[in-house]
């Protein structure tokens, strides 16, 4: 294994789970999506978790399930905060049995708590500054949702329109120390009042889908501007395959949930 990046050694849990042959049937409104290559995806999604365990990751594996064709984004399943997390109730009918399987590993970790319908909200809507939350409005997460997570948080929590792709996280990161990087299409820049932003260039916008830890960013590969606008920044990055994932509609920070650990 490659050395790791951050050198104050582990500091995070990633709940992960490798996908099954069924992720070529994974819900998606991609072009190629009838091109996943299964054999592929695990390759990619093994450079993923090597990527985590090298930024200091404690990789927890779940096992595959291949009844849930999505099931490797498991960041839609629940939300994790300092002192609990929330089992998501993910709109998409087949999607809602891979909930359960990873609360039980979180429960491990944090007390939960949970959100039922009507409200409905995916974790990739979730995106989570510190001190301030950012909540999408989008196909997959509603008012009811966000009105629920605004009272479970114990922070502020501001809806944001999601005008392109599927989740506010597909066209937004958080890099840390107040910086966000965005992707003008999908979400207007003007709402993260009081945040510094990156621009993702249109042709560009993919890996506006990024994931910090600590001072190391995990990005899809084939991006330079943004890669060096990122590294401008001071942030190491790490660059991985995406294909396959990306024609099943997900990202970076779709594949892990983080569970910030200082007891490690
Ligand atoms: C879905 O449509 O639910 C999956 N094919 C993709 C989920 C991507 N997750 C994410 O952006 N957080």
């Amino acid at each position: 294994m490659t050395e790791p990046i951050e050198k104050h050694g582990l500091c995070f849990h990633a709940l992960v789970r490798e996908p099954g042959p069924s992720i070529i049937h994974a819900l998606s409104r991609h072009p190629q999506k009838d091109s996943i290559d299964f054999a592929r995806a695990v390759n990619q999604h093994r450079a993923y978790v090597q990527a985590l365990k090298r930024a200091g990751g404690n990789i927890v594996a779940l096992p595959p399930l291949e009844a849930f064709p999505d099931s490797v984004f498991v960041e839609d399943t629940a939300v994790v905060f300092d002192q609990y997390a929330i089992a998501c109730p993910v709109k998409e009918k087949s999607r809602k049995g891979e909930v359960e399987s990873v609360v039980n590993a979180i429960r491990e970790y944090r007390p939960l708590r949970s959100i039922e319908p009507p409200a409905a909200l995916d974790g990739g809507d979730v995106l989570d500054t510190g001190e301030r939350v950012f909540a999408g409005l989008s196909q997959r997460t509603n008012k009811e949702g966000i009105d629920a997570l605004s009272r479970l948080a114990g922070k502020p929590v501001t809806p944001i329109s999601v005008l392109k792709g599927l989740h506010l996280k597909s066209g937004v990161g958080f890099l840390g120390r107040n910086i966000l990087v965005a992707d003008p299409e999908s979400v207007d820049p003007s709402l993260f009042k009081g945040f510094q932003i990156v621009e993702a260039a249109a042709e560009e916008s993919y890996a506006a889908n990024c994931l910090a830890l600590g001072n190391t960013v995990l990005m899809a590969t084939g991006y330079p501007k943004l890669k060096a606008k990122i590294e401008g920044h001071g942030f190491k990055t790490i660059e991985l395959e995406m294909s396959e994932f990306e024609k099943a509609d997900g990202g970076i920070t779709c594949l892990s949930l983080i569970v910030p650990s200082r007891s490690l």
